[in-house]
């Protein structure tokens, strides 16, 4: 037998209408009880919000920006019925982490009499892509000081790794990431901050929060983009033959319940030319001395959703045919902009594709998914007059940008794996060779 109860703010002291900071579980994940579900931000202190038993959460009504005060209701959870009792002795807050020693926060702090939770929570992957769009309660696993810390530092917690209990990461864990970087183990980069400018002194203005996805794969992509040397190959393709064979499999394509794009027989072409070229299929180990050779096919596909960029990963390409590429990538991306995609769902990726294709604009430099070494950028295909060797004829063109990390790929190889792939992409037959 189960029930559904309501989940409330406990006691937080003398606090009111405190702004939700982070929403650390979604409807549909099994919760622990006492695994923090919110944190509350005042300018005091940090708080979490515990779950007052285990079970799977129904809903959570409240969003980054609401404010909180004791009772309010922030959603409902399913619980056993014999968890009822547990559900009434609502936990107290995480404690709370003081921004300075001060009397608020002390105050704070003496009406959290639950010792500070581990959760179950697994920490995040090391994939700094595969963190767009996670549910958040699959972020990295630290305190709330941390998690603010790291905020006014500026610092991602993906990809360091926590000693604490359960992976927890902990103070020391960030230093050593600090030192780490200042010791030019990261990006490094000492940059001018720019300047505070006051905007509505030329015009009106407003002021709009980035969505949690950007806020998340913001810092993500800042750090690649200034921590790895960056080249990109532009290539076309002449996929005029192909696309005859596209749509005479539309009627196909539709029996089978879905719809072939170019990007699936991209996805296939990448696998051919990462079979051929195999340092492409790799990434680099941390000290950045050794590649790490994968021999399995995961590609990722860059999916544009209302709240920003989130990449799924299909795996195995290389075992499945077109229609059941064709069928994930269309279930995949309709559950990425529906919100669904679950953290595993977004790791393990080889290689991404990121396609414009459908949208427009020519040849760009997409930013390189590390730890992956490479990423496809592919644009809207045209037709273009091609020089036959006789005469020029209409030809449909689809451009390609393959942005590669420097340190492992020459440009010579880049240059070559474009070639191939072009070559997957011209002559369809060669992917059965
Ligand atoms: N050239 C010409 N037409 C193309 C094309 C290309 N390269 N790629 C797709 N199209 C066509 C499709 O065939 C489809 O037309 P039909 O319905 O007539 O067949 C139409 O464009 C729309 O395709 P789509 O976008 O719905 O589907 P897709 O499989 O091409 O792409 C996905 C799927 C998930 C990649 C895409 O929807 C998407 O989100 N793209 C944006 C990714 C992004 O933002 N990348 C930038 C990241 S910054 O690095």
């Amino acid at each position: 037998m189960s029930k559904v109860i309501e989940i409330r703010v406990p006691d937080i002291g003398d606090f009111v209408k405190v702004p939700v900071i982070e929403i650390l579980a979604s409807p549909g994940d099994s919760i622990e009880a006492e695994q923090s579900l919110i944190t509350l931000e005042s300018d005091k202190a940090t708080m979490e919000v515990p779950a007052p038993a285990s079970g799977t959460l129904v809903t959570l009504t409240v969003k980054e920006g609401d404010e909180l005060s004791e009772g309010d209701v922030i959603g409902t959870m399913e619980i056993s019925s014999e968890e009822g009792t547990v559900a009434d002795e609502v936990p107290a807050p995480e404690p709370v982490e003081e921004t300075q020693p001060d009397v608020a926060a002390t105050e704070t702090s003496s009406i959290s009499p639950t010792p500070s939770q581990d959760t179950e929570r697994t920490s995040a992957s090391s994939e700094p892509f595969a963190d767009m769009g996670v549910p958040v309660s699959d972020l990295p696993h630290a305190s709330p000081g941390v998690r603010k810390l790291a905020r006014e530092l500026g610092i991602g917690l993906d990809g360091i790794v926590g000693t604490g209990r359960k992976g927890r990461i902990t103070d020391e864990d960030l230093t050593q990431q600090i030192k780490a970087r200042m010791n030019g183990g990261g990006a490094g980069l000492a940059v001018a901050s720019a300047p505070v400018i006051d905007f509505s002194t030329f015009g009106e203005i407003e002021t709009v929060a980035l969505s949690r996805i950007k806020k998340i794969s913001g810092p993500s992509l800042h750090r690649n983009w200034v921590s790895i040397p960056h080249v990109t190959q532009f290539g076309s393709a002449d996929i005029t033959g192909m696309e005859a064979f596209r749509q005479s499999q539309k009627a196909a394509a539709e029996a089978a319940g879905t719809k072939m794009t170019p990007v699936v027989f991209i996805i296939k072409a990448v696998v051919a030319s990462l079979k051929a070229f195999p340092h492409f299929n790799a990434s680099l180990t941390p000290d950045g001395t050794q590649l790490i050779q994968k021999k399995y096919f995961h590609v990722g596909v860059a999916v544009d959703t209302p709240g920003g960029l989130v990449v799924p990963v299909i795996r195995d390409c290389d075992q499945k045919g077109l229609i059941e590429l064709a069928q994930e990538l269309t279930a995949l991306s309709e559950r990425a902009r529906e919100g669904k995609l679950s953290a595993d769902e977004m790791k393990g990726g080889c290689f991404t594709i990121s396609s414009l294709g459908g949208i427009g604009g020519r040849e760009f430099t997409p930013i390189i998914n590390a730890p992956e070494l490479a990423i496809l950028g592919v644009s809207k295909a045209t037709m273009a007059p091609v020089w036959s060797g006789e005469a020029f004829e209409p030809r449909l063109m689809l451009p390609l940008s393959l942005s590669y990390d420097h340190r492992v790929i020459d440009g010579a190889d880049a240059a070559r794996f474009v070639t191939h792939l072009s070559a997957q992409l011209e002559d369809l037959r060669r992917l059965l060779m």
